[in-house]
């Protein structure tokens, strides 16, 4: 299943103060420039009844929510993370395997504990949502499917607050008259594509040739189209053990003091560390170096970056600087140098669309 929480920050601010719950609510990323300048976060359910979106000009948003009274807040991250961390604590507990995919929503396998019927992870479904509402005090959309594509569309079908369950043999009937850009992958420049090809729904788009689609979109998402349109997903849900820093040493040939050798040697480091971090998409704010000098003491010194990244180039820019400050205060030599990576945390899937929609804006 996909349990996913309703107008997550909104509802968050809305939590905070049960006041403002009746009236639109907007959450803004304001960019700073001018005073109205930025885009909409998320906004509950009452605003988006006006015509609010989530990447919508925040000066757009006031215009359709004139005559009313409406909140605007900004955004706060470290709260949302916070409530986000209550809710995994909660939804966790009810899954054979548990995957956190976002801020604000999980996939759960529940095949072992359901026996593999629906009835039951129906009623799972319904102790999750009870649990969420009397703990904390928020309502989420749950998705049960065969497969975790059946159950994050299904997710989308009855928001907010909402619960479908997808039975294997009902995926065809439940997907074929949806719009195809409810399909997990079909974004506006694919769904332009299809409409222009004819494939209106995922029904048109199973009924596509697989060839056509290979040579349309490339052979990956041209299969992945394919099958999707079918129902048809085999992605396990994968249990992510929580990795607090990442490290890599080596050993020096001579021992040095010498910051272009010590890059030189660590650079392999750093593209190791990187294809980590990329395969398990997290990225680093703290950047640090360690040191074994001659004299076998061991040292490290490092640094918290203003935002995460997975950057290679600021990783490699970091690890130089940290040496050349290390070795202006230092006169022995390094035996050993290391990197190290830590506050690490996991990229997020739907701060992406708003990330891209913010810069494409402001360029
Ligand atoms: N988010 C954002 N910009 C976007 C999309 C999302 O900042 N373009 C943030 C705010 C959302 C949170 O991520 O609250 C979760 O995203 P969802 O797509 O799950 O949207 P909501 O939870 O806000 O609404 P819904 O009720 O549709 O799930
Ligand atoms: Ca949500
Ligand atoms: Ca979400």
């Amino acid at each position: 299943m996909l349990v996913d929480l309703d107008y997550f920050f909104a509802q968050c601010e809305e939590k905070r103060n049960s006041s403002i719950k009746d009236k639109p609510v907007v959450v803004c990323v304001y960019s700073g420039r001018t005073e109205e300048s930025g885009v909409v976060s998320t906004a509950n359910y009452i605003a988006r009844s006006y015509g609010v979106k989530s990447g919508m000009p925040i000066y757009q948003a006031k215009k359709k929510l004139e005559n009313v009274e409406a909140i605007f807040l900004p955004v706060d991250h470290d709260y949302y993370e916070e409530v986000s961390g209550e809710v995994m604590r909660v939804v966790r507990q009810f899954a054979d395997l548990f995957e956190q995919v976002g801020i604000d929503e999980a996939f759960l396998d529940v095949t072992v504990r359901t026996n593999g019927r629906f009835q039951a992870a129906r009623e799972l479904a319904e102790r999750i949502r009870n649990e969420l509402r009397a703990q904390l005090g928020l309502t989420c959309s749950i998705g049960v499917g065969p497969n975790k594509l059946v159950a994050k569309v299904a997710a989308d079908q009855n928001k907010p607050d909402g619960l479908t369950v997808i039975e294997d043999e009902k995926v065809e009937h439940f997907f074929s008259p949806l719009n195809v850009e409810r399909l997990v992958g079909v974004g506006t420049k694919t769904r332009e594509k299809m409409h222009s090809m004819g494939i209106m729904t995922v029904g048109d788009l199973a009924r596509c040739d697989a060839q056509k689609l290979m040579e349309t979109f490339g052979k990956t998402l041209g299969i992945y189209f394919h099958n999707a349109a079918q129902g048809v997903d085999n992605e396990p849900v994968k249990e992510r053990t929580e990795i607090e820093s990442l490290s890599r040493i080596v050993t020096l040939k001579q021992d040095s003091r010498d910051t272009d050798f010590m890059m030189e040697k660590t650079e392999q480091l750093c593209t190791e560390l990187h294809a980590a971090i990329v395969d398990q998409k997290v990225s680093f704010k703290t950047i640090g170096i360690i040191v074994i000098l001659n004299d076998m003491s061991i040292h490290s010194k490092s640094r918290t970056l203003e935002n995460p990244t997975n950057s290679l180039q600021t990783m490699k820019e970091n690890v130089r600087d940290l040496f050349k400050q290390f070795f202006d205060e230092t006169g022995l030599e390094a035996r050993r140098v290391g990197v190290k990576i830590s506050n690490l945390s996991h990229e997020r899937e739907s701060q992406k669309p708003l990330t891209s929609f913010i810069q494409r804006n402001t360029d």
